[in-house]
This record gives C-alpha cells, sequence and structure tokens, in this order.
C-alpha cells in the first residue's frame, strides 16, 4: 500500500454552527508551515492560545501540537479549535491549502495511522463502528473490539504461528533431530495444535451472526396476506409514520425499511407487499416477489394473520420465527382462549392500538442471537473462512506419508488468511474501503 507524507488538512468538526470547531493538519513538517500563520509558537502536547491569521481575516482560537510518533496519525500533526463558524473554517482551510497543503480524503488521518502502525484494520473496523454507532450495545461492542477484548482469534494466530514454525523447522533441520519418534511426537502435537485452532475458529465463525447483527441490527420481515395491518405493524413498531396505511388492498409494493432500539439493541423492520396469489397486476407480482427475497434474507420473519382470517401460511415462506394475530383491538380479545390450537403460541396484537407490541418487541428480542465474537463484518468473516478451510486440509493430511510439505503450505495460507485481519498483505481496494466508511477529517 502506497504511503503518502504530503501534509493534510480536514475540518473534524461537522460543518456548520458550532461553539467550537476542530481542524486537522497531518504530516512531517506541518508545524513550521502552521507556525507561519499563527502569532504564538506552538509547543508539544500543550493546548494553548493562540491568533491564526486567515487571508482576509483574524481568528481567535486554541492549538496544539503532537509532535510524531505521538500523534493519532503518528506523524507530526496540529489541531486547531477555532470558533464553528463556516466562514472562519472555509477560511481557514483556504488559508493552508493555498499554502500547499492538501485537503484530505475521507479516512485518510485514520488510514494514515493504520499505515504507520499505530493501529491495525481490525481496531480501525471498531473505530468506524464506535463513530456509527446508535444504540448501547454497538458502543460497548465496538470499544471491546478496539481495546481487544476478543482473544479467540489472536490466540489462533500465535498458535498458528507457532505451528508453523515447527513444520518448517522439521522440514529444513529434520535430519539433525534425533530419531524418528521425536519427529512423530513433533508432527502430532503440530496436528494437535491445528485441531485446537479449527476447532477454536469454528465456534467464532458460527458466532458470526450476532455481531454483524449488533451492528447491522437484527433485520425482521413483516409478511402476510393484504391488508392484515403489516403496515400498521411496521409504523407501531418503529414510532412512527414511516409506511402508507390504507384499506385497500396492495398498498405496499416495494418493501419499506424502519428501524427502532430495544433494550439496546438496534432492529430493522421490513414491510412488505402483501401475499396475494390471485393478482393480475404486474406490478403486485413484482412486489410479491420482493417480499419473498425480503423473508428469505432476513434474521426473522413474521407472519401476521387477523382475528378474523387465519389464513395458513404460504408453503413457500420458510423460516417463520413467529406467526402474530393481528386486529386483537378489543380488550376482550386479550382474552381469546388461548387453548385453542390456532392461537397456540402466538402473539394477539392490535397494531392500530399498539396493544401488546411491547410484548411483541420483547418476543423479537428473545430471538436474537445471544453468541458474539470478535468477528462482525464480511471481510473478516472471509478471512477467517479461509483461515478455516485451509487448516480444515491441513487436518486431512494426518496420518499420511510425506505429507509435510502440503502441510506446511497450508499452515502458510491459514496463517496469512488470519494476519490478513489486521490488514496484513491486505488488498489495496479492501483496505481503502474500510477507510471510505469515515468521514473526512478523521
Ligand atoms: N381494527 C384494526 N384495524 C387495523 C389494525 N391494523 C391495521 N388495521 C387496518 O387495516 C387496514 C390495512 O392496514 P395496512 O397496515 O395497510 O395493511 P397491510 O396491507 O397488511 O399493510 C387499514 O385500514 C388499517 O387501519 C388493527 O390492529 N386493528
Ligand atoms: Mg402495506
Amino acid at each position: 500500500m502506497n504511503k503518502s507524507n504530503d501534509i493534510i488538512t480536514a475540518l473534524a468538526s461537522p460543518y456548520g454552527k458550532s461553539a467550537v470547531a476542530v481542524i486537522r493538519i497531518s504530516g512531517d513538517g506541518c508545524k513550521k508551515k502552521i507556525e507561519k500563520h499563527l502569532e504564538r509558537e506552538l509547543k508539544n502536547g500543550e493546548l494553548r492560545y493562540n491568533t491564526f491569521k486567515a487571508s482576509g481575516f483574524t481568528e481567535h482560537l486554541m492549538a496544539v501540537f503532537f509532535k510524531n510518533p505521538h500523534s493519532y496519525t503518528g506523524e507530526d500533526t496540529v489541531e486547531l479549535y477555532p470558533h464553528g463558524n463556516t466562514a472562519i473554517c472555509d477560511g481557514i482551510i483556504k488559508t493552508l491549502t493555498d499554502d500547499g497543503i492538501r485537503l484530505a480524503e475521507r479516512g485518510e488521518f485514520t488510514k494514515r495511522a493504520f499505515l504507520n502502525g499505530k493501529i491495525d484494520l481490525m481496531k480501525c473496523e471498531a473505530l468506524a463502528d464506535i463513530i456509527d454507532a446508535q444504540t448501547t450495545e454497538q458502543l460497548v461492542y465496538g470499544n471491546a473490539r478496539f481495546d481487544g477484548q476478543f482473544k479467540a482469534l489472536e490466540t489462533t494466530e500465535a498458535e498458528l504461528n507457532k505451528a508453523l514454525s515447527t513444520v518448517e523447522a522439521v522440514l529444513h533441520y529434520g535430519d539433525e533431530l534425533e530419531g524418528e519418534d521425536i519427529d512423530n511426537t513433533i508432527i502430532n502435537d503440530v496436528f494437535d495444535s491445528i485441531d485446537v485452532a479449527a476447532e477454536r475458529l469454528e465456534k467464532e465463525i458460527s458466532a458470526f451472526d450476532g455481531g454483524k447483527i449488533i451492528n447491522d441490527g437484527f433485520k425482521i420481515a413483516i409478511i402476510g396476506e393484504p391488508n392484515v395491518g403489516k403496515s400498521t405493524l411496521l409504523n407501531a413498531l418503529t414510532e412512527s409514520d414511516r409506511a402508507i396505511v390504507t384499506e385497500i388492498a396492495g398498498t405496499t409494493r416495494d418493501t419499506i425499511d424502519g428501524e427502532y432500539v430495544y433494550n439496546g439493541k438496534k432492529f430493522v423492520v421490513i414491510d412488505t407487499a402483501g401475499l396475494n396469489e390471485n393478482t393480475d397486476d404486474e406490478v403486485e407480482k413484482i412486489g410479491i416477489e420482493r417480499a419473498k427475497a425480503a423473508a428469505k434474507a432476513a434474521d426473522a420473519v413474521l407472519y401476521v394473520v387477523t382475528k378474523e382470517n387465519k389464513s395458513s401460511i404460504p408453503p413457500e415462506i420458510d423460516g417463520i420465527s413467529a406467526v402474530i394475530i393481528n386486529k386483537c383491538d378489543d380488550i376482550n380479545d386479550v382474552g381469546i382462549d388461548h387453548k385453542a390450537a390456532e392461537y397456540e403460541g402466538k402473539l394477539m396484537i392490535s397494531a392500530k392500538s399498539g396493544k401488546n407490541i411491547t410484548a411483541l418487541k420483547q418476543k423479537l428480542y428473545d430471538l436474537c442471537p445471544k453468541e458474539h465474537g470478535a468477528l462482525c463484518n464480511h471481510r473478516q468473516f472471509a478471512c477467517a473462512v479461509k483461515c478455516y478451510e485451509s487448516l480444515t486440509a491441513a487436518k486431512n493430511e494426518r496420518g499420511k506419508a510425506e505429507c509435510l510439505e502440503i502441510v506446511a503450505a497450508l499452515l502458510y495460507d491459514a496463517y496469512s488468511a488470519i494476519t490478513s485481519l489486521h490488514g496484513e498483505n491486505a488488498d489495496e481496494k479492501v483496505i481503502s474501503s474500510v477507510f471510505q466508511r469515515f468521514c473526512v477529517g478523521k
């Protein structure tokens, strides 16, 4: 990955009016360049009052300098704290760019921190998740990953490193080892470590959904026949007016997403077109196909029926997590004969009045996966799966004669896959896509 060390700048706070804004400048030699525009000298690590002479005006501000490598980026960095005002911030940044300083790209400060070895790619991703967080669960999870609280991947990496060195040592210096028995014991130990590593990784991979759901939200598709109250339910769950509700069957065509937070967890609700096999309407037919696809892609499917119309569930809808009986508006509806088979295990709600919506939210909360590890996005998942596949292939070599070269190659692949989690030897495009997630100024 190319390392550039020109001086970059960006506004690190939102563009608009605020008490204070932050302008960040990074790149070795930036101190001298900024001091040209300041009334007073910058002192390393000291936040001090200063005056910036921009083209056309002066601004009283606070400023701090961090000498490399003790800065966020690992380079010399200056931070200016002017008043939060677009004319002031634009004016200061223009003065800097007129002086040859380049405007930073999205996430470029963090990318420099990564390239300078201050943080690895997993930490960068945790940081992006912290900045994007909408719930306390996402914050706690992001910080836990940033602080390296999940040790399973680290332990696996260390084990694979050891196993790989052992195999390579036997391959290169095997003749110098005393006797075949020692050789066999060593190789057996290597295979034992591979077994342990594969088992640990398998657990991490199966906990991936839990991590991904914390960040992306638990996706619930609302499915059912037309007019059962699916759109009303989306609005009730999200406490919004997101979807159009009418008495006219076939109102919803596209899928409509809404979000809510319950018990600190993010949920994404997807309202869909009503399933109506008798329609000749082309648009409605497309809507129904989309509904089925949404049900397939969701983490949970709610199938909605009504008190009056307890229709059967169409066979092509798999994986229904719960059947909801809507339009139970009357006080007495709560007392509907629960023992009747058609109501058993089903939740009776009124999307219109809000009855039992909290109970439904609790039911959905209970459906969320409870386990999670460090893996939480597709890049990380792909690295872990690649490592696991090489380990599985290596495991199959146990007991085979002349297998050591193959095991060494597979262990090398497994080790490379797990270290690419940190960004080592990772594809430039993959790395760039991580930093594109950040805002300018981070
Ligand atoms: N009485 C009653 N009517 C409801 C309830 N939920 C929805 N409706 C009505 O049922 C009709 C269809 O609702 P809508 O949400 O558009 O159904 P969808 O086609 O499944 O999306 C509208 O007139 C709603 O006001 C409910 O809990 N009780
Ligand atoms: Mg609808």
